[in-house]
């Protein structure tokens, strides 16, 4: 078993891309932010290189909103609607924000056996190395994209402040979501210098924060203000907990989608150790299935809530995780606070 670790520099990696004739990127599933900005990026400065070598960029399932707007004037491909055929052939194939089989089901099948053209280049502690025959893997970098940074730099062959703003927009996207706009613990001298130099290379961070960060829908404030009403604390207000049912979706006009960031939110409360979201609906035969959320927060008293959601048999990170039970809201409630009482 080959180790996930880097075996090829920035270096190494901008000439062989220089040199190959055509070129696909994708990442993982569901792209977030750095996805979508590592591999815009790389996209694009491929593109300033030689506007005549095929490029593509490939994302599969969910979008983010703001991709339209990022990735205005590129081309992309949607894997759901268009997967690879045995007529995609590209002479490099590039997977950014992370190597794991399985983030990357949907290429599975085409990336097998194509090992020898494909590069990794992520910051994840655990991937699957035999995907790749050359790896950059930079677990202190706190996104792919300062790593796909000093990529487009060689490439270019301009330091990060000369790089054209559509090149640093997407770059500076990818640090700015995977640092929480710079605050989490992942933040490091390294990644500030870089931000200063993108910054002169003409990012506009305010343009991108409303682009990114102040979007949401009325519908989704509403929600959360019924969250909100029914906020429980529980475990001398170590543990916030909110349900919604279907009645709080119609009346709100939200969808199930709209709880991300709700748990976040409850853990900027100075007492609370973890933030759950209980959100109830039905399966195909109309009994009540609930989805649970946790968050929790770093620190001495941490808990760790993939633990805690692996006994109700889910799972995740250990400050993120969820689970679905076959229960009632308030029979998942009950399991949850005896889960993290035996936590
Ligand atoms: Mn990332």
């Amino acid at each position: 078993m080959t180790d996930y670790a880097s075996n090829i520099s920035a270096t190494d990696a901008a000439a062989w891309l220089a040199d190959a004739a055509s070129v696909a990127i994708t990442t993982h599933f569901k792209p977030d932010g750095d996805a979508v900005g590592s591999s815009l990026a790389l996209a694009r400065t491929l593109r300033h290189l030689d506007p005549d070598r095929p490029v593509e960029l490939w994302y599969a399932g969910a979008l983010p909103d703001f991709l339209a707007e990022i990735a205005s004037g590129t081309p992309l491909r949607h894997l759901d609607t268009t997967p690879p055929t045995e007529a995609d052939d590209p002479a490099a194939f590039v997977i950014v924000d992370t190597g794991s089989w399985s983030q990357l089901g949907f290429v599975r099948e085409f990336a097998t056996g194509r090992s020898d053209r494909t590069l990794i280049v992520d910051h994840h502690l655990r991937g699957d190395a035999e995907i790749a025959d050359r790896r950059i893997v930079e677990t202190t970098a706190p996104a792919a994209a300062q790593i796909v940074a000093g990529i487009c730099s060689e490439l270019l062959a301009v330091p990060p402040k000369q790089l054209p703003v559509d090149v640093a927009t997407p770059l500076y996207l990818g640090i700015a979501t995977d640092t929480g706009w710079f605050r989490h613990s992942n933040t490091t001298p390294t990644m500030f210098r870089l931000v200063a130099d993108l910054l002169e290379a003409g990012v506009s961070s305010a343009d991108l924060f409303r682009l990114i960060e102040q979007r949401d829908r009325v519908s989704r404030l509403r929600l959360f203000g019924r969250a909100l009403s029914k906020l429980e604390m529980h475990a001398d207000n170590s543990i916030a907990l909110v349900m919604l049912d279907a009645q709080d979706f119609k009346e709100s006009h939200g969808t199930s989608g709209d709880t991300g960031g709700f748990a976040d939110r409850m853990l900027a409360v100075e007492s609370v150790q973890v933030a759950v979201v209980l959100t109830e609906s039905t399966d195909h035969t109309g009994a009540p299935i609930t989805k649970i959320s946790f968050r929790s927060k770093p620190g001495p008293d941490e808990i760790d809530v993939n633990q805690v959601a692996g006994t109700l048999g889910g799972g995740g990170h250990a400050r993120a995780a969820g689970a679905r039970l076959h229960k009632t809201l308030t029979e998942t409630r009950d399991a949850v606070l005896t889960a993290l009482a035996e936590a």
